[in-house]
Formats: structure tokens, C-alpha cells, sequence
């Protein structure tokens, strides 16, 4: 018995030891994470969000979802189309990332309305569009994209006449 008694205080000691040094490490894991959640994790939930029309077309909905579109840095907005509505040819100064969230619409690149030569983008397609690249697009039903890049977010109209400000 003697025998098995010594080793086993042995091995309670180094288990004990071993379990300190891990909460320590935990611990310290913990503080991180909580300072990381303080400087840039961001979580937003659908009844978080907060849609607005401003500067957008009309028949669209806008919203925020991370940094500011309007100045330089990350951004990730959302679009609500309604139903039947065509965005006319326009590019952007920045690459643009899209990602249809719900409904159905149709992509197309250059600087004509083309319907037929665009693809249609169904709920988790993504398109990239490069920057000054033109394109268009048209919902066939309501639609919400998820458009992500670089800021300052900006469109140029391909017909100037189509700028929804001057209307
Ligand atoms: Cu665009």
C-alpha cells in the first residue's frame, strides 16, 4: 500500500499544479477576449437593424450594418428592393461584394439595361463587381442584398439622368 500511496500524492500535486496553471491561463484568455470584444467585435441581429431611405433610390431601403459608407474603411451595408425595381448602369469608385440575403434578382454587367444578358443572383449568390466596372440590376421579387467593400461607398450613374437626386 505504502508503494502506491507516495505516487499518488506525487501525481495529485502535479495534477493540482497543472490545474492552477490552466485557470491562470484561462484567466488570462478571458481578459483578451473581453478587451477584443471592447475594440472590434461587433454582433448584429436582424431586430437590430435599422432601416432608412436616405440618399438611396426610391423603391429601396437602406441599412448600416458595419462601419460608415460614407467615409474611408470596411463598410457593410444592406439594400431592401422592392419587387420589380431596376437599378440603371452605375459603377462604383471600389470594388463592390454583394450577397443576395433574400429574393431573387438579375445581375448584369456594361453600360446598357440589358435584362437578358444579365444572371440571376437566387438567396447566398455573391457577386463581385471591380471597381469602374458598369452594371445593373433588377429584382423580380423583394429583395435584400448584402453589399460589402472598402468606403467611401459612391455610385455613378452611367446616364446622369438616372441619378435619383436630380429627379
Ligand atoms: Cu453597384
Amino acid at each position: 500500500m505504502k508503494k502506491h500511496r507516495i505516487p499518488a500524492i506525487i501525481v495529485m500535486t502535479i495534477l493540482a499544479s497543472y490545474c492552477f496553471a490552466q485557470t491562470s491561463q484561462e484567466s488570462k484568455k478571458t481578459d483578451h477576449a473581453q478587451h477584443e470584444s471592447h475594440s472590434g467585435h461587433s454582433l448584429v441581429k436582424p431586430e437590430d437593424i435599422k432601416w432608412g431611405s436616405e440618399g438611396a433610390l426610391p423603391g429601396t431601403e437602406f441599412a448600416v450594418i458595419s462601419g460608415d459608407p460614407s467615409k474611408s474603411g470596411q463598410f457593410v451595408i444592406r439594400i431592401k428592393m422592392r419587387a420589380g425595381l431596376k437599378v440603371p448602369p452605375h459603377w462604383h469608385p471600389m470594388d463592390e461584394h454583394i450577397t443576395v440575403l433574400t429574393g431573387r434578382a438579375v445581375l448584369g454587367t456594361g453600360e446598357k439595361y440589358d435584362l437578358a444578358a444579365g444572371k440571376e443572383m437566387t438567396v447566398g449568390s455573391y457577386g463581385r463587381l471591380p471597381k469602374k466596372m458598369p452594371h445593373f440590376l433588377f429584382s423580380k421579387e423583394e429583395t435584400i442584398v448584402q453589399v460589402h467593400g472598402e468606403g467611401p461607398f459612391q455610385v455613378n450613374w452611367v446616364n446622369p439622368a438616372d441619378d435619383p437626386r436630380k429627379k
